[in-house]
């Protein structure tokens, strides 16, 4: 493709021709002979012509695809330069501002008006992205190199993540490892409860994660520690000083550390450790890009939820890094015979009235069997509320998840179940634990049917009640009495 540029700025001629070079046939057309013949002799095609002349761009050859260049570098006379193209044929038109004071910009429309489908470029706007990543990136350098030394001389490091590790944690924990360049004798990867749900699980085994169950007072044998995806404070008084914090939670104060990095509006842990390997240039392995980016989706429902630029930024450098169908299989391990079997029992006392789905599953063995079932179920038409009991170890665990746009689920298990257990959560996803023999007093000695029931029907109530500005719906009242 043919490009022509009107340019008179050396700088801003060679900047061009480095960038465009190689996909256009690219011309310049400069009014300065000496500066001409300094292009020549470098390789760069230039003509010595007067850029308010139809005429120059007339021999110039001007056709209607060649894409036209103009430099207003805010001297007068664009106006009769971007006329005289326009008389000879040129309208692929784009006006590049270069240094151009706010006050000159103001002719935008003048020349819109003599080429309307003329286009505004503004060099300093299309630096700017390219500039600022790149200052950042020396500033996150600077940041994990000084880890990075401080880490160096400890004989062994912790690196710990919460309860239960999910992806981000693990991943984080994966990639925190490789930036200290430290191997799983030298770093633990640890949790003081380790990883038991089935998708965990099968990421760990998958990319060969091991993570050791530690105890609080195993924590003075190790030089250094750090905490990913969660801060000190997470572990009670047990940990007061941590050497590292890297997270994306909300900060919290009570502890005191040595680096932290803390990026509450960041969807995911592994997107702030993505940044620390770019900017150090450290090597990232197919196994390690495939858990990172695992990691991203997973914690951000695949972008759904609590993302922003850099989430999308890191998982575009991860993805073609990673094993795609490594990342299928490690998210086909979140359907299991066992959780299939909890929602078909889930259906055996199950009420569904007014969009609110409620059910009670009985004694089972574990909790994420309760919230794989509330998850689940609420993807059924005309769910908009899902509310799944069941009881384990003697406690009743009641998860509840909606889609978003009502009451807040985080209130309704507060207002309901806060008096008699540990209630809370957030607007579309909240969870109580409530001794079952409380649950009794309090409500009565009821069946599983009863149970559901019950809970069903304090949801409605909830739902019905003005406080929250819920939507009243007035034609539903017959099938609710
Ligand atoms: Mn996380």
């Amino acid at each position: 493709m043919r490009a022509l540029a009107v340019c008179q700025d050396e700088l801003v001629i060679r900047t061009l021709h480095q960038v465009l070079s190689t996909a256009f046939d690219i011309e310049f057309l400069v009014e300065s002979r000496p500066l001409a013949r300094r292009l020549v002799d470098d390789q760069i095609a230039a003509t010595v012509a007067d850029p308010k002349k139809v005429d120059s761009y007339l021999r110039a050859d001007l056709s209607p695809s060649t894409c036209v260049i103009v430099e207003d570098n805010g001297r007068r006379g664009l106006k009769s330069v971007v006329t005289a193209i326009r008389d000879a044929g040129g309208s692929l038109l784009y006006v590049l501002h270069a240094g151009t004071r706010p006050s000159n910009l103001r002719n935008h429309d003048d020349l819109n008006v003599i080429v309307p489908e003329l286009t505004h470029l503004d060099l300093a706007d299309l630096l700017a992205g390219a500039l600022t990543t790149e200052l950042d990136r020396a500033s996150t350098r600077a940041r994990v190199q000084q880890y990075q030394r401080y880490f160096a001389d400890a004989d062994r490091v912790l690196i710990l993540l919460h309860n239960e590790p999910d992806p981000d944690a693990l991943a984080a924990g994966l990639a925190l490892r490789n930036l200290l360049r430290r191997t799983r004798t030298t770093a633990i990867i640890g949790a003081m409860q380790g990883v038991t749900r089935p998708e965990n699980l099968r990421m760990a085994d998958l990319l060969d994660i091991q993570v050791e169950t530690i105890t609080a007072d195993e924590f003075d044998s190790f030089g250094r520690i750090a905490t990913v995806d969660v801060q000190p404070h997470y572990f009670g008084g047990a940990l007061p000083r941590v050497d590292l914090v890297i997270d994306h939670h909300p900060e919290q104060t009570g502890y005191t550390a040595v680096f932290k990095d803390i990026r509450p509006d960041f969807g995911s842990t592994c997107t702030i450790l993505t940044e620390h390997l770019r900017a150090v240039d450290v090597n990232i392995s197919e196994r390690m890009a495939t858990a990172m980016l695992y990691a991203i989706k997973s914690d951000t429902l695949f972008f759904a939820r609590h993302t922003n630029r850099s989430d999308l930024e890191a998982f575009t450098f991860l993805y073609p890094l990673a094993d795609a169908a490594l990342i299928r299989k490690m998210e086909g391990a979140e359907i299991t015979l066992e959780r299939l079997e909890h929602v078909t029992r889930a259906l055996a006392t199950s009420r569904l009235k007014r969009q609110v789905f409620s059910a009670f599953l009985g004694e089972t063995t574990r909790e994420d069997f309760i919230t794989y079932t509330a998850d689940f179920l609420l993807q059924v038409e005309d769910v908009k509320w899902s509310i799944v009991s069941g009881i384990v170890g003697g406690q009743l665990i009641i998860s509840v998840r909606n889609l978003g746009y009502s009451r807040n689920a985080g209130e309704f298990v507060k207002s309901n179940f806060g008096d008699i257990g540990s209630a809370g959560g957030h607007r579309a996803m909240a969870k109580a634990v409530v001794p079952a023999d409380r649950f009794r007093a309090k409500f009565g000695d009821l069946s599983g049917v009863g149970i559901a029931a019950r809970i069903g029907q304090l949801a409605e109530e909830f739902l019905n009640d003005s406080g929250g500005g819920a939507e009243k719906n007035t034609s539903d009242k017959a099938d609710s009495g």
